[in-house]
């Protein structure tokens, strides 16, 4: 067991119980049980698709630890540490709860596996080129069971146990779309990301095609 480099990566990191106490208290109560949803919901995704269920568990944990900080103060704590606030980030400071998540996962959850905090960082905006993890990450925070103002969600949940790339695509033209309503500014990376999907789901249909004849 001790051979297996996931063990090594995760040394020095806090328990997922001694986590979960202290998001307790960082979260209200709805962002909580969300949380909750998100971490099972990831571990189950992660089963279906083989990717490591630990990291899914604790990127699912975490993926909102920034969420509950006051939309001024998350401005503040980018700047006073160093992390880059883009023109989209200005404009609706909620997208830093992202990038500030996974400096909160590092910083004071002890976290130092890249990869949790990449999909952490991510997991608001996707993108373009999104790993296994991440998208599991992506996808768990839209289906996990507490959600339920989508209206496809019933679809969206069944698809995302058989394929990750056409259930990003579907959740990010949902979300373009409603952004484009005049709902809130497009950040260019959800943007960059959806083209990234369409263009990858295009490429496959038309390989399948291919293949077909
Ligand atoms: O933090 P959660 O609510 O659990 O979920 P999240 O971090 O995925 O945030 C979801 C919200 O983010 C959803 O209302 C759509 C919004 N969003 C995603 N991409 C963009 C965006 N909002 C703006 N303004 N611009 C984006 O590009
Ligand atoms: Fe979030
Ligand atoms: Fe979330």
């Amino acid at each position: 067991m001790w051979s297996n480099p996931r063990y090594h990566r995760m040394e020095g990191s806090m328990e997922r119980s001694k986590i979960e106490k202290k998001l307790h208290k960082a979260l209200d109560k709805e962002r909580f049980c969300h949380t909750m949803g998100v971490m099972y919901t990831a571990a189950s995704l992660a089963m279906a698709h083989g990717c490591d269920m630990e990291q899914a568990l604790l990127a699912g944990l975490l993926h909102d630890c920034a969420k509950c900080i006051p939309n001024d103060k998350k401005l503040e704590l980018c700047k006073k540490h160093h992390i880059e606030i883009t023109r989209a980030e200005e404009r609706s400071p909620f997208l830093l709860h992202a990038k500030l998540g996974a400096w909160y996962a590092r910083k004071k959850y002890h976290i130092k596996d890249p990869d949790i905090l990449h999909a952490i960082a991510v997991h608001t905006t996707g993108v373009p080129g999104m790993n296994l993890l991440d998208k599991i990450i992506y996808i768990a925070d839209y289906i996990e069971p507490n959600r339920n103002k989508a209206p496809d969600l019933e679809q969206v949940r069944a698809m995302a146990f058989v394929d990750l790339d056409r259930t990003m695509l579907h959740i990010l033209e949902g979300t373009l779309s409603y952004l484009e309503e005049g709902r809130g500014e497009i950040d260019p990376l959800t943007a960059e990301t959806g083209t990234y999907f369409r263009e990858l789901c295009n490429g496959q249909k038309a390989r399948d095609k291919e293949e077909s004849l």
